[in-house]
């Protein structure tokens, strides 16, 4: 019998916050990674960084934006947790589908996430945390909510009855998940009862609890040190 030649390969590294602000909420974009890795069942290690590590090199080296998550294996490094979870999706199976048009379809949706539903959300967070104290700021916020609204009225309309966007779970409905739980503390998802119960049944999905922990497990390690 000949002996089983096992891989020294080191696992992918990412990085994500040593301190996060969000206190280990999940919101933290390494947390779509870290889910990434969990669904397709690939180990990977992290390696915190401080705000001001983020800012100097040689995080700037991988990051040019000076921001986490990024993605190190071998000679690859890559930025941007889209680029990240679509690379993970791509090698390894379980997160697109197999048939080329589903797959297209599966694409789409993490597109749609990231450049249609992700920058209202993002204006929501500036106008709360940057805005708040500008004297337009109580005018500008309803204004922000309501293309959020325009946007979720849409997807749940696409949604409908369905568990999943488009057939089964995919990087899609990671993606969009992901995205969608950074509304969590607004109230406005309540006002959307197909979206919410999607959001918790991928949340059930224990490849986002062990991402959810492993990314809390951080945060209650650095709090009690
Ligand atoms: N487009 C990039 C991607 O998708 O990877 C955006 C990356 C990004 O914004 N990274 C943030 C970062 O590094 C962390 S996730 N920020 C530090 C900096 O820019 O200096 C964004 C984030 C941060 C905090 C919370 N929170 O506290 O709730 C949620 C999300």
């Amino acid at each position: 019998m000949p002996d089983i030649v096992r891989s020294s390969t080191p696992p992918p590294t990412i990085t994500a916050f040593k301190s996060s602000p969000d206190r280990g909420r999940g919101l933290a974009r390494d947390t779509r990674v870290r889910w990434a890795f969990e669904e397709v069942g690939q180990p990977y290690e992290v390696r915190l960084v401080s705000f001001s590590e983020m800012k100097q090199a040689p995080h700037l080296g991988l990051h040019p934006f000076g921001q986490i998550p990024t993605y190190e294996d071998g000679n690859l490094t890559l930025f941007e947790s889209g680029a990240i979870v679509f690379h993970i999706a791509e090698r390894h199976p379980g997160l697109l589908p197999d048939d080329a048009n589903a797959r297209a379809r599966a694409i789409t949706w993490m597109f749609a996430a990231l450049s249609t539903i992700e920058p209202p959300i993002i204006d929501l967070q500036i106008a709360k945390l940057m805005e708040h104290d500008k004297p337009w700021a109580e005018q500008r916020l309803p204004l922000v909510e309501d293309r959020i609204r325009d946007r979720l009225g849409e997807l749940s309309h696409r949604l409908g009855a369905a568990d999943w966007l488009d057939g089964e779970f995919s990087a899609g409905d990671l993606m969009m998940v992901s995205v969608l739980l950074r509304l969590s503390a607004s109230g406005i998802l309540q006002e959307y009862p197909n979206l919410a119960a999607y959001i918790a049944r991928a949340e059930a999905r224990p490849a986002y609890q062990r991402a959810f922990d492993a990314q809390l497990a951080v945060f209650t390690a650095a709090s009690s040190a």
